[in-house]
């Protein structure tokens, strides 16, 4: 397993990126931050960026060979990309919009990307069946370009306080079988599984190679150790799962961006190392 830290390449008050950026100067400097504290990669949010500025952010991940293990584009849905829209039109160009990201994915070298809040919320007048088919069209329509670019899909299942759909993960594996949708795989996030998920190792195990990547902040959104989350238990089906991808820690650094990051790196590793010494 590798680990990652939740970067973004401008300015922003979104809760759980642990460094915010507002140059490539400063992005330089937080990945020399990051390499040094061991991290693997990054999962890297950006705002609307052309191909001539993701050819200049990719140059210095390389240069402190750092990964970005997944693209995150949180801005779109803002903007009003809804992947479930019921107006048709708005569907089509939602994910005509999504499919354009690709591009900038691909100079970046992330080979990961979110369905998250471009999903779309269900409204009072809809009903579930007919929310889940259009998102499933949508989503189908995504994998095939996104296959393109080599770019696999995960939704990440959210909290009702943040979205009214597919918000634990049994509800999103489920969702993926339902739909045949088996080009889609998952991220779950543990905070919000400990608002949604009832036994949070067991729904992992379920899951199992539906997991393609995690964001593994703390119960309270901190760093890993700053909650109650049992970290052990999860740990044990990840590896017993042979899960290979990314730790990202997707945490809120309350102003203490160093502390929060080093807490991470330095908890996950020694936890990983103690479970590594016992399974030999
Ligand atoms: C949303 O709350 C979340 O956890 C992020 O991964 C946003 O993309
Ligand atoms: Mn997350």
């Amino acid at each position: 397993m590798k680990l990652g830290l939740s970067v973004s390449t401008f300015p922003t008050k979104f809760g759980p990126i642990v460094y915010s950026s507002s140059s490539l100067e400063e992005l330089d400097l937080i990945l020399y931050k990051v390499s040094r504290f061991g991290y693997d990669g990054v999962d890297l949010f950006i705002d609307p960026t052309t191909e001539s500025k993701a050819i200049e952010i990719k140059k210095i991940f390389d240069k402190y060979h750092l990964d970005i293990a997944m693209l995150i584009c949180i801005y779109l849905a803002d903007m009003g990309v809804n992947l479930s829209s019921l107006d048709e039109s708005q569907r089509k160009k939602s994910v005509q919009i999504y499919s354009d990201q690709f591009k900038i994915a691909k100079i970046l070298g992330a080979k990961l990307m979110p369905i998250g809040f471009i999903r779309g919320r269900i409204d009072v007048a809809d009903d579930k069946a007919s929310y889940e088919q259009r998102l499933a069209l949508s989503l189908t329509e995504l994998v095939k370009s996104a296959k393109e670019y080599g770019i696999t899909l995960c939704i990440e299942p959210i909290n009702r306080y943040e979205i009214n759909t597919l918000m634990g993960l049994d509800e999103v594996a489920d969702f993926i079988r339902k739909q045949n949708l088996q080009d889609i795989k998952i991220l779950p996030d543990l905070f919000h599984m400990n608002i949604e998920d009832k036994d949070l190792a067991k729904s992992l195990r379920n899951a199992g190679t539906m997991v393609a990547h995690m964001h593994v902040p703390d119960s309270n959104r901190k760093a890993p150790g700053w909650g109650h989350t049992d970290y052990v238990s999860i740990l044990k089906v990840l590896i017993d799962i042979n899960y290979q991808g990314f730790l990202t820690i997707e945490a809120m650094p309350f102003g203490k961006e160093d502390e929060c990051a080093v807490q991470g790196t330095t908890y996950l590793k020694s936890l990983l190392e103690n479970l590594k010494g016992k399974t030999k």
